[in-house]
């Protein structure tokens, strides 16, 4: 079936934050938008960038690739392509790609009368990206502080990178994002057993309502969320994890260059001591 029955209702025209009618139209079940097309464009041009960087060797181990920045020598400028340049350009692409994404999801919100709940929330993890790539290096003033594009070396760059720091776990705000990660999951583990079990009764009994929901965890704890709440929970806690990560990131460097269990000190130096 090319168009479910009803998805005629949905394909509105308009919207568009770009473009106007011009590329207002769906391929298969796909809306493509001007976004749609951006998005397509910088994916393809970065992917290729990327293999044409894993040409230059020295492996096809996918494990192996690395696409690594410039030198910290070249600053803020632009690099040799096989010297970083690479790299550059496919953060610029990457950003171009994640960017008319966001994009193409506003649009999309704007055809069907909905929040901009999924763009805002999805800009958040394109913030914490950002604040690797770009902010961060450029604070420091090398493009060689980001992150390299390879699977291994990227794991290489974020143990070298905490190291830097002694003790990357004391690190306030890289808690506070793990805090938030942990939270995350938690909460969304429990949303997703707790509808599984209220929706898939045994063979012949009724399907469970919220209210069989609430009185689960006003039994067990004394407190329902709702189901809305629950909702309202989870991107809270996520858009939080993403956020602190973003900002742990920041503070590493720009604004604090020591080890990070040094930080603590200020719990010692506390005039209550005295
Ligand atoms: C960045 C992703 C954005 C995604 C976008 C979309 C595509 C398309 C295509 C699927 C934010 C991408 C889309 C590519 C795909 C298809 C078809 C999300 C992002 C835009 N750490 N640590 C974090 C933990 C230690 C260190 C964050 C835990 C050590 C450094 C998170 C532990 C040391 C950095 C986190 C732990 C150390 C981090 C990562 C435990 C090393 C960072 C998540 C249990 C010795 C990084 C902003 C994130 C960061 C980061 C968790 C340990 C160092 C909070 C649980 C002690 C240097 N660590 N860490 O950022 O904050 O999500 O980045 O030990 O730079 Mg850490
Ligand atoms: C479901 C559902 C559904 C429902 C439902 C439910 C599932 C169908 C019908 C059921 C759901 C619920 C009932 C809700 C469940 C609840 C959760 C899953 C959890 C929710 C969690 C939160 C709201 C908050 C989480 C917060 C987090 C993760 C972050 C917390 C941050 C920290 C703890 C900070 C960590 C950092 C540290 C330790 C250092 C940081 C340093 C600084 C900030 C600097 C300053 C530091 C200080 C001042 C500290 C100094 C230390 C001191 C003074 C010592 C203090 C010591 C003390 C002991 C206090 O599906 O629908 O409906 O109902």
């Amino acid at each position: 079936m090319s168009m479910l029955s009803f998805e005629r209702k949905y394909r509105v025209r308009g919207g568009t934050l770009v473009g106007g009618d011009l590329f207002d139209f769906w391929v298969g079940p796909f809306y493509v938008g001007f976004f749609g097309i951006l998005t397509i464009f910088f994916s393809v041009v970065g992917t290729l960038l990327l293999a044409y960087g894993a040409s230059l060797g020295p492996t096809w181990n996918l494990w192996q690739i690395n696409i690594a920045p410039p030198d910290l020598e070249y600053g803020l400028g632009f690099a040799p392509l096989t010297e970083g340049g690479i790299w550059q350009l496919v953060t610029i692409c990457a950003l171009g790609a994640f960017i008319s994404w966001a994009l193409r999801q506003a649009e999309i919100a704007r055809k069907l009368g909905m929040g901009y709940h999924i763009p805002i929330a999805f800009s958040v993890a394109i913030f914490a990206y950002f604040s690797l790539v770009v902010i961060r290096p450029v604070l420091l003033g090398a493009w060689g502080h980001g992150f390299p594009y390879g699977i291994l070396s990227h794991l290489d760059w974020v143990s070298n990178v905490g190291y830097q720091y002694l003790h990357f776990h004391y690190n306030p705000a890289h808690m506070i994002a793990v805090s938030f990660f942990f939270a995350t999951t938690f909460a969304l583990s429990l949303h997703g057993s707790l509808i599984l079990s209220a929706t898939n009764p045994k063979k012949g009994e009724a399907v469970k309502s919220p209210e069989h929901e609430d009185t689960f965890f006003r039994d067990t704890i004394g407190y329902s969320i709702g189901t809305l709440g629950i909702h309202r929970l989870g991107l809270f806690l996520a858009l939080n994890a993403g956020f602190w990560s973003a900002v742990c990131i920041i503070i590493s460097g720009p604004f604090w260059t020591r080890g990070w269990p040094e930080w603590w000190n200020w719990w010692l130096e506390l005039p209550i001591w005295a």
